[in-house]
């Protein structure tokens, strides 16, 4: 028997990126094999067609690849090109898709949210350009979960997944294949790596810190085994179920022990941490963060260096929330700059359409049209590559950045799990009061623009609506308030703050005190504390 009775389940509605539940959700009766056969039918099915699947080694994730081939087998799909072990990084995953020609893919992963059998677990279907599917399809696949009525899936023992090689499911073949190799070998056809060789055989000390998630094996096998670093280098590099219990969340807060390590005595000479799939990044130097609008703005500034963009830039492009420095290098580089909602999705067809190469949020990622998703060590080895060519380190680099074009002072402020119904009843309440905002004067700052940002794509003409409440003020600073749209408990409320100092006077006051107008605006404006009865934010990157 190949075909099962089932009834839809509320709440199958894809997010910011993909379908996120609490574990125990995901493994509920019907759960994943309803929003994986939504997906399949969302897309026309899956018969003669090639997928690519993995994710990030978390709790569940190897009994959910074995569903999904039993699913993918019944529905006749023709390959399944599967990570070993189930593991694949989300920019690794969409590498495979470009490089093998593949239909599409499947990534079972919840990024950055912690992993185990009491917390996230998420899929998420990518298309044949690598990338995230756009909204068109999300809305598709959770139509089709609120309709569902059967699903297929073959009765066979497990595959094997430890080793690689090639076996069948029915017809359908399962070739197992090393997660890392390609994309390493991707990697060392876009940098110098006999400049970063010779920049670690030189003494240049460096530490990675995996969080006991995915980007280990790819991070040994790139910084200590291909170019020299010393053994060691990389920690937490081996990628467990419930990342050794750490957040795999790589910003100040969450990656507190690589924090201490460079901000304390005998600090290396450069510092970096992913996430829980691969795809974001932290950049430290010893006694220095590098925001990451700034790491955005620093990479377009430099990316000529490189010799995968030795040609320079065809545009840029940054989430709306993202600061504006990158905005600046653009201009400067004669080049456009493109402004989308919240999340990589919306950066496929500017890529597609050949109008950028490089894009980036201010949420720790960024990437470039070597792949259709943010990645992670791809902005480490960016900045490696900028670190050897320009003879310079990381604060050196960033206080020239500054100095050539000003500093946009750049913090997010996150409430967490607070009541979805108080969190919504705030915006709906703001969205309300919106345009009676203009030209008010709060704590001294004079509105001059506030809306709710509205995104539509210049490639296909799709609209997006509802991205974020924007409030300017004069002088050019301004407050982003949105919800996040990967959480699992309650509404999580994002205050992204902004301000621009041209200089050259004022570009190395602390942000939080930088910013500070701007909070205690917002706070008069919003109400955030007085309606959520919190002291202040969980987190603050
Ligand atoms: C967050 C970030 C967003 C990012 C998304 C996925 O979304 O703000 O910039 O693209 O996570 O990142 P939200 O809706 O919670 O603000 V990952 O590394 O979780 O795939
Ligand atoms: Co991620």
């Amino acid at each position: 028997m190949t075909t099962y009775s089932t009834a839809p389940i509320g709440g199958q509605k894809p997010g910011t990126s993909g379908l996120r539940k609490k574990t125990p959700v995901f493994m509920g009766p019907n759960y994943l094999e309803n929003f994986v056969q939504a997906t399949f039918d969302a897309i026309g099915g899956v018969s003669g067609k090639t997928l690519v699947l993995g994710g990030d080694g978390r709790y569940f994730g190897a009994e959910a690849a074995q569903v999904i081939l039993k699913m993918a087998a019944a529905n006749g799909a023709a390959r399944v090109i599967v990570g070993q072990g189930a593991w694949l990084s989300t920019p690794a995953a969409s590498n495979l898709i470009r490089a093998r020609g593949a239909d599409g893919g499947l990534i079972l992963s919840a990024s950055h949210n912690p992993g185990g059998p009491n917390e996230d677990f998420g899929v998420k279907y990518n298309m044949a350009n690598g990338g995230p599917a756009p909204e068109a399809v999300t809305e598709a696949i959770y139509a089709r979960t609120q309709e569902i009525a059967e699903y297929r899936k073959l009765e066979a023992p497990d595959v094997n997944l430890t080793a690689i090689g090639e076996s069948h499911l029915d017809a359908m073949v399962v070739e197992v294949v090393d997660p890392v190799l390609a994309y390493a070998d991707l990697m060392e056809t876009l940098f110098d790596f006999k400049a970063l060789r010779g920049l670690f055989h030189e003494g240049f000390t460096m530490r990675m810190d995996a969080m006991c998630a995915i980007t280990g094996p790819y991070a040994v096998e790139i910084f200590e085994n291909r170019l020299g670093a010393a053994p060691g280098t990389v920690v937490h590099e081996t990628p467990l179920p419930d990342f050794g219990g750490m957040h795999p969340d790589p910003n100040p807060t969450w990656a507190h022990e690589l924090m201490a390590e460079l901000m304390g005595e005998g600090a290396p000479d450069f510092g970096a941490a992913s996430d829980g799939d691969g795809d974001r990044n932290m950049i430290l130097g010893p006694g220095c963060y590098v925001s990451p609008s700034d790491s955005l703005a620093v990479i377009a500034a430099n990316a000529h260096l490189v010799p995968g963009y030795a040609g320079g830039l065809k545009g840029v492009a940054r989430s709306m929330p993202t600061s504006a420095a990158v905005d600046r290098v653009a201009e400067a580089l004669g080049i456009d700059c493109y402004e989308t909602p919240t999340g990589w999705k919306f950066f496929g067809n500017l890529m597609d359409a050949g109008r950028v190469s490089l894009c980036g949020e201010e949420s720790f990622g960024t990437g470039s049209d070597h792949v259709r998703e943010k990645d992670g060590l791809w902005a480490v080895l960016m900045w490696l590559n900028i670190i050897a060519a320009r003879g310079q380190g990381v604060a050196e680099i960033l206080a020239d950045h500054w100095a050539r074009f000003g500093r946009n002072y750049y913090s997010r402020h996150d409430y967490e799990a607070l009541p979805t119904d108080v969190a919504t009843a705030m915006l709906d309440d703001l969205r309300d009061r919106l345009s009676g905002l203009l030209g008010r004067a709060v704590s001294g700052l004079v509105i001059a623009g506030a809306d709710e940002f509205t995104y539509t794509d210049p490639v296909d003409g799709s609209v997006s609506a509802r991205q974020g409440f924007r409030i300017l003020f004069e002088g050019g600073s301004r407050v982003v308030l949105r919800l996040s749209g990967t959480g699992t408990e309650g509404a999580t409320l994002r205050v992204y703050l902004e301000r621009y100092v041209p200089g050259p006077e004022g570009l190395d006051e602390d942000p939080q005190a930088a910013l500070d107008p701007i909070i205690v605006a917002t706070e008069e404006i919003v109400g955030i504390r007085a309606r959520t009865g919190r002291a202040g934010p969980d987190v603050i990157t």
